[in-house]
């Protein structure tokens, strides 16, 4: 079904992970598309083969298992290990959207969004400063493509000790993030593609981000009830805009958390949204 489009690397290798979970990345207006278009080839089609389970539920796939060194965090360092097939540490990662590994960590009721960027040492360590505001059960989500592997999303538990007082959000499609606001424009469609525009203002006036790890916004879907992660990127390698469109099918009907990482003077944010599929 979806061969004929254009996808970008990262967002073809999630496509053919996530098999219709995927979001597609475009930008809005003239903004030209340098990235690579690559093979969808593998991707499941629609005429009764199984869709492969989205990334981000399991914290073992295809031989590879994300292995915490402690599950209970708080305001401390996060450390933890890419254990592959042959059962050592993996060391060696292609670099997608400039890094290596990206590390989403988010409380379980869809609250407290942080994307960060770990660093690993020379033994396969991966370490990052991470204090998170609440107790609660968190799950934190590692995005990375072990060279000469699958791209890979696997997800772990960790728990911050303390009173809980679990969040619900109701559907919202703007937010207002340290005096920006972002607009969240389009419906989701179980099974279809979708077109979201998330544009950004500030004062009335529309506001252009700047290139964040080599593209103008970075959008995570989480499926309500199981977190099942989506992770795209536009491709807007050309002109800055203000806003930035997506091409997102989820595969099912249901409730999903959008994060839609952003950067406007050199300060990266992140706006949530609340879509129930239309
Ligand atoms: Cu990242």
């Amino acid at each position: 079904m979806k061969t004929s489009l254009k996808l970008s690397a990262y967002g073809a290798a999630l496509a053919v992970l996530v098999a219709g979970t995927y979001l597609v990345g475009t930008a809005v207006g003239p903004m030209s598309d340098s990235s690579s278009a690559v093979s969808t080839a593998g991707h499941v089609d629609d005429h009764g083969a199984a869709a492969p389970e989205p990334g981000g539920l399991a914290s073992t796939r295809d031989g590879y298992t994300l292995v915490p060194e402690t599950t209970t965090v708080g305001s401390g360092a996060f450390a933890f290990r890419i254990v592959g097939p042959g059962a050592a540490p993996v060391t060696a990662f292609d670099v997608s959207h400039d890094r290596q590994l990206h590390l989403v960590v988010v409380r379980r009721d869809g609250t407290a969004f942080q994307h960060v960027h770990p660093e690993m040492d020379t033994s396969g360590t991966w370490r990052v400063p991470l204090i998170v505001p609440a107790a609660g059960v968190y799950r934190a989500f590692a995005d990375f493509t072990p060279t000469g592997g699958p791209a890979t999303t696997l997800g772990v538990d960790l728990f911050a000790p303390g009173d809980f007082r679990p969040t619900a959000h109701a559907p919202s499609r703007s937010a207002v993030v340290d005096g920006y606001t972002v607009t969240l424009d389009g419906d989701l469609r179980a099974g279809a593609l979708s077109p979201l525009t998330l544009a950004v203002g500030r004062d009335g006036a529309p506001v252009v981000v700047q290139p964040y790890l080599g593209s103008y916004g970075h959008l995570v879907a989480l499926r309500d009830g199981d977190l099942a992660y989506l992770h795209v990127h536009p491709r807007t390698d050309g002109a800055p805009g203000s806003a930035v469109r997506f091409d997102a099918e989820v595969p099912s009907t249901g409730t999903y958390r959008l994060f839609f990482d952003f950067q406007v003077d050199g300060v990266v944010r992140t706006a949530a949204f609340t879509v129930a599929t239309a």
